[in-house]
């Protein structure tokens, strides 16, 4: 087989920058380890920026979206029983998306069905060769069968435990990592959110946030320790746990109810450099991971997927490098400002375990001085919105 982009990874980073080209006229194939219906049963990222709406809006797969999704003007933030209004819109003028990350994917995949988009599942011992030349042979296989896939360039959309970082030859990657001391333990219930808004709480307990994906759907997470598991928690224990997180006022209007997904995800910062080798570009988790504080994840795989995108179209339409050449550098200068407000969030909001006395009152003091201070508030609405592209 041949094409034009091989895609490895049918996330989200992989199917969006499928769409894309094909609005160019550039052919692709998305080679993708696990099922679809694996795929789409991984509950994740909640919060969108507007740039990643409006590459949705361009691959012409926005349409659930708005009208299903919930446009967020701000966010709330409490410490101890203290709670205040982060408002985006009139820090920024912008605002946020609520809609899950596993409609985004659904809606992607719907859209990639309808132009009869190839996308190969269950795909075994992918190897990428001569990625730095070029043109790329892909080997896989199928049912234990071996296939082979020639393209032009790949893109490496597979995520943080793909084949593509690892493609990179050793001496060329560097890379750079933080590992958090605690993880998150989340929650999906069918019951009415807590509040309109997201809920970020720091509590001497520790870490909560109050989420959510529709007026019937909400999404709890709760920092924990990383040697806990999921079944460490029965639901009584997360609520009861929850409300202790939370400021009073809102434990009392908390509904709980059975949970229908529990699951505990690690906190991590990480960066590759370099995101490009030869033909072989890293889009998304592949390259980068944030913890999950501030929304960040999915957000910046979508910023990748704009450049390499941009790069392509320029390559294939004006017969020009520039893109290419320059895809690396400017996709990590956006990274690392991204990598920094989640870094800085997560400090900000969680317990550590040999936090001090006056660690915990650095903590208050910065969450006053935010409370307080419109440059401050600013700084961080311009963050959480998403820094532009
Ligand atoms: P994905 O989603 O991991 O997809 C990679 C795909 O590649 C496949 N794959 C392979 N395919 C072929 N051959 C191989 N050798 C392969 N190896 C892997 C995998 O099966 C998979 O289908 O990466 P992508 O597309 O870059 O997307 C990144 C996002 O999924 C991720 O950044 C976010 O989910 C992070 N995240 C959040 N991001 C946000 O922007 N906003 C949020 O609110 C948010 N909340 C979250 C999150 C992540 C979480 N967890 C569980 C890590 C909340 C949580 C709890
Ligand atoms: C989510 O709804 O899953 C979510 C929302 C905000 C975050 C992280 C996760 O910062």
């Amino acid at each position: 087989m041949k094409t034009q982009v091989a895609i490895i990874g049918g996330g989200p980073s992989g199917l969006l920058l499928a769409q894309l080209l094909h609005t160019k006229g550039i052919d692709s194939i998305v080679l993708e380890r696990k099922t679809r219906d694996y795929v789409l049963g991984r509950i994740r990222a909640g919060v969108l920026e507007q740039g990643l709406v409006g590459l949705m809006e361009q691959a012409g797969c926005a349409e659930r979206m708005h009208r299903e999704g919930f446009l967020h003007s701000g966010t709330l933030i409490s410490y101890d029983d203290q709670m205040f209004r982060l408002d985006f819109t009139e820090h920024t003028g912008r605002a946020v998306m609520v809609y899950g990350q596993t409609e985004v994917t659904r809606d992607l995949y719907a859209a990639r069905d309808k132009i009869g988009g190839q996308v190969e599942f269950n795909v075994a011992d992918v190897v990428i060769n001569s990625a730095e030349q070029g043109p790329v042979e892909i080997c896989y296989k199928i049912e234990g069968k071996p296939q082979k896939l020639e393209a032009d360039f790949v893109a490496g959309c597979d995520g943080f435990h793909g084949v593509s970082r690892k493609t990179i030859p050793e001496d060329v990657r560097r890379e750079y990592e933080k590992v958090y001391p605690f993880g998150w333990l989340g929650v999906l219930s069918e019951t009415p959110p807590v509040n309109d808004e997201l809920i970020y709480a720091n509590s001497p307990h520790g870490f909560a946030l109050c989420s959510m994906r529709n007026d019937q759907l909400s999404r709890y997470y709760i920092q924990c320790s990383m040697q806990d598991q999921p079944s460490d928690w029965s639901d009584e224990a997360f609520w009861t746990e929850l409300k202790r997180r939370i400021p009073a006022s809102e434990a009392a209007n908390l509904v709980t109810g059975p949970s229908i997904e529990k699951s505990i995800a690690p906190l991590r910062s990480f960066v590759t450099e370099p995101m490009r080798w030869g033909r072989l570009f890293l889009c998304g988790d592949a390259a980068h991971i944030v913890p999950p504080t501030g929304a960040k994840g999915l957000n910046t795989a979508a910023s990748d997927v704009h450049y390499l995108f941009q790069a392509l179209t320029q390559f294939y339409t004006e017969d020009c490098s520039d893109g290419i050449d320059g895809y690396s550098e400017k996709a990590l200068r956006r990274v690392w400002k991204t990598e920094r407000f989640s870094w800085w969030f997560s400090s900000l909001m969680h317990r550590y375990p040999d936090q001090s006395e006056f660690d915990r009152k650095m903590q208050i003091a910065e969450l006053d001085f935010l409370r307080s201070n419109e440059a401050a508030q600013k700084a961080m609405a311009e963050c959480y919105v998403g820094l532009p592209y």
